[in-house]
Parts: structure tokens; sequence; C-alpha cells
């Protein structure tokens, strides 16, 4: 009997949603609910456990999951023995401290002697021994961005993405501690057959990840123009060049980086580029 991979994922959360999402863009489907507690792939050897995300680190450092989806914010919190498979590109946020708008702040020794309140006192304490400040660490399990209006505490540390919770509280950012997003972790010591089962989801994951980050282009150039066409896209193995049915024209196609997007672009209708579609890629297989 061939043995499943287990992984642990958020039952619900920010989490939940891309963790799935993931699983299902690299082409696993399941057959019973996914708001149970467990659910089995039908076309890959995976379970899938829901959890807490603070309980996913613990679980996979003792082998109950062999992997799991979790913030990098809680695997730091928690400093479990798991390793770090794969960045994942959801769940981006950061650990800030921050304090009340209207109080200066020139830089971290503005921190000294203060009460920070925050569901983060591992992380926290590090950061102030790195900078060696002597502060006092409030640990509170939630609302922690009322602590300074309550009178609990001088400024906060805790997770912010858009900054929009900050300011409804009446709080600036001041130090960005720890930098996150979601991770694919695994299990230490994985079994021979678990591991290849673990490369098989890797190699899928980055497809998806990798075709994300990519847009196929298709464009019409006149023949006096496609060197220098060429030229701007990136890497000729990967351009195809294909004469059009009207005289002095072609067609060229080519895969490129959502970071270089918007310049390339330009730089083709700058060239006489003209037709221009961009298409979503769905996996990249290189
Ligand atoms: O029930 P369970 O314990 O599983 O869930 P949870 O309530 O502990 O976690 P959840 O679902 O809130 O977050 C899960 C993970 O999402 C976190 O560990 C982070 O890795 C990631 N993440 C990304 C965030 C945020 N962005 C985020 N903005 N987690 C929390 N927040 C909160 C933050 O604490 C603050 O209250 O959102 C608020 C700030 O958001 P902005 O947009 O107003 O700045
Ligand atoms: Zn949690």
């Amino acid at each position: 009997m061939e043995t499943k991979l287990k992984i642990a994922i958020q039952k619900s959360g920010r989490l939940n949603e891309d963790s799935i999402k993931i699983l299902k863009e690299a082409g696993i489907e399941f057959n019973n609910g996914l708001n149970k507690l467990k659910a089995d792939a039908i076309n890959f050897p995976l379970e899938v456990f829901f959890l807490r995300d603070d309980d996913i680190p613990q679980y996979v450092e003792d082998g109950v999951a062999d992997i799991g989806i979790v913030g990098e914010n809680v695997l730091e919190e928690k400093s479990k023995k798991v390793k770090i498979q794969n960045k994942l590109g959801f769940g981006k946020c950061r650990l800030s401290i921050a304090i009340e708008k209207n109080q200066k702040y020139k830089g971290v020794l503005d921190l000294k002697g203060k009460r920070i309140a925050t569901s983060y006192p591992t992380i926290l304490a590090k950061y102030l021994k790195k900078n060696k400040i002597t502060a006092e660490i409030h640990e509170i399990s939630g609302s922690v961005e009322i602590a300074p209006s309550i009178g609990l505490a001088d400024a906060i540390c805790d997770l912010v993405s858009s900054g929009s919770t900050l300011f409804a509280n009446g709080l600036k950012e001041a130090e960005v501690i720890f930098k996150s997003e979601a991770v694919l972790i695994s299990n230490s010591k994985l079994d021979k057959a678990k591991q290849k089962t673990l490369d098989q989801l890797l190699f899928r994951i980055n497809a998806v990840k990798k075709a994300k980050n990519n847009k196929y282009i298709l464009l019409n150039a006149p023949n006096n123009k496609l060197d220098a066409i060429c030229k701007v896209l990136p890497g000729m193995k990967s351009t195809t060049i294909v004469p059009l049915a009207e005289k002095g024209w072609s067609s060229v196609h080519s895969v490129v980086n959502e970071n270089d997007f918007w310049d390339i672009i330009e730089q083709l209708k700058e060239n006489g580029a003209q037709g221009i579609l961009v298409v979503p890629i769905e996996k990249m297989i290189l």
C-alpha cells in the first residue's frame, strides 16, 4: 500500500483559502468536504489535516503531520525543528513595532524602558536584545492594537499588512522587525517514499509559482524591426517568430517576467510592435 503524505494546513483564517488553492492549482483534487478536520486527495497520495496555525509547527516537528503550511512569523515564534522547503508567495505581512501617532520617534533607542504589548514575545525579545534595548514585554493573545489606548502599554508589536488597523487605532509603524509569508515546512526525517512524494508536490508547486510570475506575450512586428524587438525580449530561446500571411510581417511569441513586464511592453511599442496580446500562463515546466 502506498504511504500517504500528511499535510497540515490552517483550518480557518487568512491562510486557509490560499493553502487549498495552491494544492488545487498543483492538480490535487479532494473527494470529501474541505470543511471537515481531514480530507483525502483522490489523485495524489496526500491527506490534509485542518488545524490552528499555532499548532502546525509542533505537529510537523513531531511527525504527526509530514509537512505543513504556516506563516514564517508563527514558525519563528515557536522555534521548532522543521525544514523550510519553499516560500509560497501568499500571506505576506510584517511584524512591526507601532507607537501612538502623535509620539515623537527618532529611532530604536526611543523604545528603552517602554512597555510593549505583543503576541510575539520571542521574536520581540530577540529583536530588543540584538539592539541592546531593555524594555518591558507584555504578552497578550489578541486585540493587541488597543493596548496603548487603554493604558496597558506604550507601544505594540503586531502583524501588519495594509496598515489600516494601525491607522484606525491611532498608531503609526515605528520599526519593522520581521518580514513574513506562508511557507511549506517538512519534518526533518521523512522516509524515502514520503520524500519522493514531497519532491513531486514541490515540483508541481514550483511550476505553478513560476507560471504566476510570468506572462506569455504575442505581438505582430514588421520584419525590419524584428532584430530590435528580439533584443528587448529576454533570451532568444524563449522567443518564437512565425511569418504572417501579410507580407513583411511576423508574429512574435515570448515569455516575460512580471517584474520587467511594463518596461518591456513600452520598449516593444517604441520598436513598432502592434496587436500585443498578454496571456496568463497556467503552469511552467522547464
Ligand atoms: O485560528 P488560528 O490560530 O489558526 O488563526 P489566527 O487568528 O492565529 O491567524 P490569522 O488567520 O489571523 O492569520 C494567519 C496568518 O496569516 C498569520 O500568522 C500571518 O502569517 C498571516 N497574515 C498576513 C496575517 C496578516 N497578514 C494580518 N494582517 N495575520 C494577521 N493579520 C492581522 C494583524 O494581526 C492585525 O490585527 O490583521 C490586522 C492588520 O491588518 P492590516 O491589513 O489592517 O494591516
Ligand atoms: Zn493562530
